[in-house]
């Protein structure tokens, strides 16, 4: 499978991990520390060497009872990174952002793929991606970062976020986006609980027989917390077990904070999983 992305054409035959790039003073697990683009460029040197992908710079944190960041300052923080990425790396430079704005700001600075939390609701986000032929990644988020895990509610969660994903997977196609460019999410985390989270990972096969890509992101989340009772320093197991249990079931992206490792996990699950195809 060939994920249009900008001007490059990603090749999803084997798993591809996304190396997360935060240039935020306030995220959880590297909060501040790539926001010179230096440092962020030195960080995405580093992720491709390990055998990242694509590289996800995200100026607006999306944790748990975040605030929302203003366009400018939003602007300010990623626009110069991006800029450096794509003069400074080889891979495809992907921008996590729900805002027009910021998505035409970072598509004018080269970025080949747009991660979008809220899966282009916003208003003109939509138009803002349509034309150029970037990648686009639709996650399912239920609420707003400040408060989406107050109580998570869903009658079906597998149920409920894939028709979410259908619906928007179909906004997209009526304006004109092609396939090809479309990437799926079932959104860990996004106003879920425990045992909504594991019920998308135990079904995941089920999103990744839709024909599109399936992006994971579990690097260090707060599930793996109340699994192992570990701060989110301290998760880089379980987060490489999560990949691999994604990947086995067709993840073709997953989104890592701790590339090498994930690299590792992603290798060994496809081993398996092309052992078992083959039978
Ligand atoms: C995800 C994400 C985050 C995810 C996609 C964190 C920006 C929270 N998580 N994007 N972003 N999927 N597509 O813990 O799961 O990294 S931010």
């Amino acid at each position: 499978m060939l994920l249009t992305c900008g001007p490059h054409s990603l090749d999803l035959t084997m798993p591809v991990v996304m190396g997360v790039l935060n240039v935020t003073p306030d995220s959880f697990s590297d909060g501040g520390l790539f926001l010179h683009p230096e440092n962020a460029i030195r960080q995405a040197r580093r992720m491709a060497a390990e055998g990242a992908g694509i590289i996800d710079v995200g100026g607006e944190s999306t944790r748990p009872g975040a605030d929302a960041v203003e366009v400018g300052e939003e602007l300010d923080r990623v626009i110069p990174v991006v800029e450096a990425l794509v003069a400074g790396i080889d891979l495809p430079v992907s921008v996590d952002t729900s805002k027009p704005e910021v998505m035409k700001a970072a598509i004018a600075a080269g970025a080949s793929m747009i991660n979008d939390v809220m899966a282009l609701q916003e208003s003109g986000a939509v138009e803002a991606v349509a034309g150029p032929g970037v990648a686009i990644c639709l996650m399912h988020m239920q609420g707003r970062p400040r408060t989406m895990q107050a109580a998570p509610d869903y009658e079906d969660v597998v149920r409920d976020v894939h028709h979410f994903l259908a619906q928007r997977v179909r906004a997209c196609e009526l304006a004109g986006i092609d396939r090809s460019r479309l990437v799926i999410d079932p959104g860990f985390g996004f106003g879920k609980s425990l045992e909504h989270n594991l019920a998308l990972l135990a079904a995941l096969a089920e999103f990744c027989r839709d024909g599109l890509p399936v992006l994971v992101g579990l690097s260090r989340k707060s599930l793996i917390g109340q699994l192992t009772g570990r701060p989110a320093g301290e998760r880089l197991a379980g987060s490489a077990a999560l990949a691999a249990l994604a990947v086995h079931q067709g993840a073709a992206l997953v989104r890592a904070h701790d590339v090498a490792a994930t690299v590792d996990a992603v290798r060994i699950a496809v081993a398996v999983r092309r052992s078992r195809l083959a039978e």
